[in-house]
């Protein structure tokens, strides 16, 4: 058996992706509207509030195209709490316009490919951040997507040797650092915890690093070869105000 990647785990996350049902908002009463958006937006304050005090991460999204309308991301210390975050929202009186056409449920995960060798990583100040991200500061779009490392025939990620796996991510990640400052991304295992064995969670400023970024990515081993991708969404943070306008008939 090879050996497993030693990794290090962080807050849990959930991608709660929504679609609205446009036709039943427009149809509601604008009293009903109105205590729907107010029922939401206390929502919201809620766990903004909490990204703030960095007791859980928080943000709201919305995406591009026909696969969702809305994603609120949460991160939290257990996947109880999340499920808590999800249920709350679904008791709003604003849930009831809206489906769930998708969601992801994984971790924070740091893996030991890189790290420094003669300091644990639990000891290095600069992981804190990385392992319970606050959302508020990142960078205005998001781009979320799972992936497997493929396990097929001769290109099996996870029968691959532990030094074979550090060189392929030492290029995977030299090409990462060429994006430094211009994209940010969460990796997230989810292996055992939803249909995927990872979560990327990717932010920038201007979405085309996304493109160049994933293209970039193709060409190199560790996505060439071994590489399998779901779904793409994409979008862009939304503040409350922002929020209430993107509803507003
Ligand atoms: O954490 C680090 O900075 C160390 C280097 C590093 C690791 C260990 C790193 C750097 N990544 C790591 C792990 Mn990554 N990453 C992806 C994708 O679309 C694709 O082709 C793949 C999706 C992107 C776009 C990306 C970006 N990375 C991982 C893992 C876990 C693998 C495992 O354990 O086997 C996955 C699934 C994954 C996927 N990577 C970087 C980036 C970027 C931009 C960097 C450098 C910047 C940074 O350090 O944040």
């Amino acid at each position: 058996m090879s050996e497993p990647t030693q990794t290090i785990e962080g807050w849990y996350a959930l991608h709660d992706f929504r679609t609205i049902d446009w036709h039943a908002w427009k149809a509601a009463s604008e009293e009903i509207r109105a205590d729907a958006l107010r029922e939401l937006t206390a929502y919201t304050e809620k766990y903004r509030a909490d990204d703030q005090n960095r007791t859980g991460g928080f943000g709201v999204y919305t995406i591009a195209g026909h696969k969702a309308d809305l994603l609120f991301v949460h991160f939290r210390s257990t996947v109880s709490d999340l499920m808590d975050s999800e249920t709350e929202f679904d008791k709003t009186s604003f849930a009831t316009f809206t489906k769930k056409p998708y969601s992801y449920l994984s971790i924070v995960e740091l893996s030991s490919y890189l790290s420094k060798p003669d300091i644990a990583p639990e000891d290095d100040p600069q992981l804190l951040p990385r392992l319970r991200p606050q959302l508020s500061e990142m960078m205005p779009h998001i781009c979320f997507y799972p992936m497997n490392k493929r396990r097929s025939g001769n290109d099996n990620w996870f029968m691959l040797s532990m030094e074979e796996r550090v060189q392929l991510m030492r290029s995977h990640g030299m090409i990462g650092r060429k994006y430094a400052g211009r994209v940010t991304q969460i990796i997230t295992g989810s292996a055992g915890l939803d249909d995927w064995e990872w979560g990327v969670t990717l932010y920038a400023n201007d979405p085309l690093e996304f493109k160049k970024l994933v293209y970039e990515m193709r060409f190199d081993e560790v996505s060439a070869r071994y590489g399998e991708f779901g779904v793409f969404y994409v979008g862009h943070v939304v503040n409350d105000q922002e929020l209430v306008d993107f509803l507003q008939l």
